[in-house]
């Protein structure tokens, strides 16, 4: 079958499901070189068992509220592919999950893990439980319930989750403590978890510190520095966070951050105090970004974004499909130069085509953001073995794999005719390990 017809029958078989169609079709558009290197993938037809997750489990996830009132979510695990590894990939809670969202984000994740050169298959999981507003208890009483079902299909060599938006730190602690209550097992079926009971140091930084590390790794490589450069961001949770630290270290200038009401400028640089407050603003008391602007008496624009604003270097790190084709001529007609994709699939493909049109530098999500599961990757390694690595050792080793990251999708662009498009490196080079290995293991 040809690629086009298996996209028109993902998009047949998968009605509705606009977002995982479009993670499909980006990655059905890069792979067409690799096809014709291996005809064996089509006999075996590869292609059409990928975008087929191996499981999809759907429950319902009941918890009460502070003021004894029922309400009932879905919850859903999607594992995708275990070729390679067990599956891995992250837990979002957010309104807008359903199905499409989270098979979109565990297709992804499939490549992703893939690059990263560690032994992890695909998977994703979530709920359409909305965190915001909710009390403490609320949450705990939602994340046990959530974990009442989830936690038979999971496990340390067969499924292991993560953070993802709307789950970080202690959210996975409640469903970790349910988990271990429930199989009366303390073992590794969760990343991300708090160092004294398991986790690895830099998890928490690993998915903004990996972002910067491979923009920096991308612009170096075209003679350019990070240093002195003007930087947006978009978000402000995790991964912006700690790429707004990371971006400080290094010597940019970051000059925005948001949130899904708005965003902040400040042209002076969000660095030193300034940066401790967005992190206690976010990490504590789990505040809007619009209290920076009174804070510091900075521009804020309700309801904006960040791609009309000046700058070098562009960073989305909030969610899915934030830069769109007009905001990409913005980054344009501001002579962005580089974009690192913090995010799972930021870029719509209107704002792709105009990051070629403009030969912008672009580190795709797949590699870009790939920071976040590596470290996970060696907290399950450190579990493995009952140890706990250092924070510089497990910041060496994230550098050391962003960099081996950069140079496979490099190098396999140059391969396959297009040198410096790192999409089309990290989808043909993600792609062609999994298809390898599923063809090795048969017809499973
Ligand atoms: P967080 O929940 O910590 O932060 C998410 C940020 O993005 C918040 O500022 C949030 O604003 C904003 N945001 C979320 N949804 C929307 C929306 N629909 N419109 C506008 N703003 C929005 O999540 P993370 O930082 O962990 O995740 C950010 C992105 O990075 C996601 O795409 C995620 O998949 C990806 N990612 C995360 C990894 C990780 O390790 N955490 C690893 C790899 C990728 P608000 O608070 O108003 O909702
Ligand atoms: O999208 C992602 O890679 C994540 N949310 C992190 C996954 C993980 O297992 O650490």
């Amino acid at each position: 079958m040809s690629l086009d017809k298996v996209y028109e029958e993902v998009v047949d078989r998968n009605p509705g499901e606009e977002e995982f169609h479009q993670a499909v079709k980006e990655v059905l558009e890069s792979i067409e070189p690799a096809m014709e290197k291996h005809p064996e993938f089509a006999d075996a037809k590869i292609v059409e068992r990928l975008v087929e997750p191996e499981r999809q489990i759907i429950f319902r996830v009941p918890w009460k509220d502070d003021d004894g009132e029922v309400h009932v979510n879905r919850g859903f695990r999607v594992q995708f592919n275990s070729a390679i590894g067990p599956y891995k990939g992250g837990i979002r809670f957010h309104p807008s999950v359903y199905i499409g969202i989270i098979k979109f984000l565990g297709f992804e994740q499939i490549f992703k893990n893939s690059l990263t050169g560690l032994a992890m298959g695909g998977g994703k999981g979530g709920s359409d439980f909305d965190p915001k507003g909710k009390s403490d208890d609320e949450i705990m009483r939602f994340c046990k319930s959530f974990m009442n079902e989830l936690y038979r299909h999971i496990g340390p060599d067969t499924d292991v989750p993560a953070g993802d938006i709307g789950v970080g730190g202690r959210e996975i602690g409640y469903m970790y403590g349910q988990y271990k209550k429930l199989k009366n097992r303390f073992e590794g079926v969760f990343t991300g978890k708090s160092p004294e009971w398991g986790g690895s140091l830099v998890r928490p930084e690993a998915t903004g510190y990996g972002l910067v590390y491979i923009t920096q790794e991308m612009l170096n490589h075209a003679n350019e520095d990070l240093k002195g450069k003007e930087v947006l961001i978009s978000g402000s949770g995790n991964v912006a966070q700690y790429a707004l630290e990371k971006c400080n270290e290094l010597g940019a200038k970051v000059v925005t951050l948001s949130d899904s009401d708005g965003v902040i400028y400040d042209p002076e640089g969000i660095d030193g105090e300034k940066k401790d407050y967005v992190f206690k603003l976010k990490q504590e008391r789990r505040g809007r970004i619009r209290e920076y602007a009174e804070e510091y008496d900075v521009e804020y624009v309700e309801g904006g974004n960040p791609w009309g604003f000046n700058a070098d270097i562009a960073l989305p790190s909030a969610t899915q499909n934030e830069i769109e084709q007009e905001d990409a001529e913005k980054l344009a007609a501001n002579d962005v130069i580089a974009l690192g994709e913090g995010a799972n699939m930021p870029s719509t493909p209107g704002a792709m085509k105009v990051y070629k049109e403009n030969d912008i530098l672009v580190a795709p999500a797949k590699a870009a953001n790939a920071g976040g599961v590596s470290v996970s990757g060696l907290e399950m390694a450190q579990n493995s073995q009952r140890e706990s690595w250092s924070f510089e050792k497990v910041d060496n080793r994230l550098q050391e794999i962003m960099q081996n990251i950069h140079e496979t999708c490099y190098e396999t662009s140059k391969k396959y005719g297009d040198e410096g498009n790192l999409m089309l490196g990290a989808n043909i080079a993600g792609f062609v390990k999994v298809a390898k290995a599923m063809l090795d293991q048969g017809l499973v």
